[in-house]
């Protein structure tokens, strides 16, 4: 249930939505919010970089700080041949971001994921460290004096905390990580240099994370923060695993962001975020395309609300929340891991209109 103080907060912001059609302005602003805290981010996608909804860019520069590409900087996209590079909807990002006063994170530089197709054929030591080489020093090199942070490593580790097998760890071995933050240092000193992973408040995940950064600091590169992407289900946030690792990682200096949220409210059999892990597409997989039930929007209200707590309690080591998208329609849980459902993981709604767990976050700080 709503806390008499969260349900107040709703009826007052619904009479305030609904008085206005300008409506992005007279609700509370999460980055106003939390201004004493933390940053308050989210991950943008082509249209929302271009300004083509001006509502949408409305709401966006009303509530957040901080913004991480969803795709655009991948490799995939950045370096798409050998010797190509396509920085189009990128600079539009790093303008976006100064016209609105919003810090950029950089996503990301090394990925096992989404890289481009030309490295399937390259099949030499030599080559893959040239490519790794060339891809940290002009990507990182070009936005040094205009993005904030970079997540130059994302995802290196599997569940059990090993290393995971990718072309990186396959040729360079697995002194590759501390050299991808030595190199991007080298291109971008002013930048913060972060490591990313889901599921590395997991006990035995977060044990090779912490692993993985000593090796960053013992081989003397810099390692400013650690990014726990977040994404979780309803009901079933793991907060005591959040908590020991908000601890952990910042016994080690580090600064501690929440990089990627969102709570997924539909059925699935697994939890991470592993793009390669997909189920089959079937209606009991999919419930709720009419409207979300009460009780689901109550638990989701419920859970932002102690997750927002615990980050408060710990608002001197957490440093940013960013929530993986804008609004529900907007978020890859739409897609994966079956296609096509009808999700509602983040605080605004297909209408971009806040939701009661955006109230209940809102309320903390009343
Ligand atoms: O949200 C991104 C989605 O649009 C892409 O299709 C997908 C492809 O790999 O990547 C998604 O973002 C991922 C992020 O870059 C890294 N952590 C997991 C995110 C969700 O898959």
């Amino acid at each position: 249930m709503f806390s008499k103080k969260s349900a107040k907060a709703v009826s007052t912001a619904i009479l305030m939505a609904g008085a206005t059609t300008g409506f992005a302005q007279s609700i509370p602003s999460l980055k106003d919010t939390f201004k004493n805290d933390f940053g308050i981010g989210t991950a943008l996608n082509n249209g929302q970089i271009e300004e083509r909804d001006p509502a949408m860019t409305q709401l966006i520069v009303s509530q957040f700080n901080m913004a991480t590409p969803e795709n655009v900087m991948k490799s995939a996209l950045i370096h798409p041949k050998w010797d190509t590079y396509d920085f189009v909807v990128p600079d539009k990002l790093v303008a976006f971001g100064k016209k609105h006063n919003i810090k950029i994170n950089g996503h990301t530089l090394v990925w096992h994921s989404q890289l481009p197709s030309f490295i399937r054929g390259i099949h030499s030591k030599d080559s893959i460290q040239t490519f790794f080489n060339d891809h940290i020093k002009t990507v990182a090199g070009r936005y040094k004096d205009n993005i904030f942070s970079w997540d130059v490593v994302n995802e290196a580790l599997n569940e059990d905390g090993t290393l995971r097998k990718t072309v990186f760890l396959d040729y360079l071995g697995e002194g590759y990580i501390a050299e991808a933050f030595r190199l991007t240092q080298q291109a971008a000193p002013n930048v913060e240099l972060y490591y990313n992973d889901y599921n590395n408040e997991q006990p035995a995940k977060r044990a090779g994370c912490i692993e993985l950064i000593k090796k960053v600091q013992a081989s003397g590169a810099r390692i400013d923060g650690v990014g726990i992407q977040g994404h979780w289900h309803v009901g079933r946030v793991p907060f005591k695993d959040i908590e020991e690792s908000i601890l952990q990682y910042s016994a080690l200096g580090l600064k501690v962001m929440f990089t990627e949220l969102d709570i997924e409210v539909l059925p699935r059999n697994f939890q991470g975020a592993d793009v390669s892990q997909r189920m089959a597409s079937n209606p009991s997989l999919n419930p709720y395309t009419a409207g979300l039930p009460d009780e689901v929007q109550k638990q989701l209200a419920a859970d932002y609300e102690a997750l927002f707590k615990l980050f408060l309690k710990h608002k001197d080591k957490v440093t940013r929340v960013t929530l993986w998208g804008v609004n529900d329609a907007n978020s890859w849980l739409n897609g994966w891991p079956v296609r096509g459902r009808t999700n509602y993981p983040l605080l605004f709604d297909r209408n971009n209109q806040p939701k009661p767990a955006f109230y209940s976050v809102v309320a903390l700080k009343k």
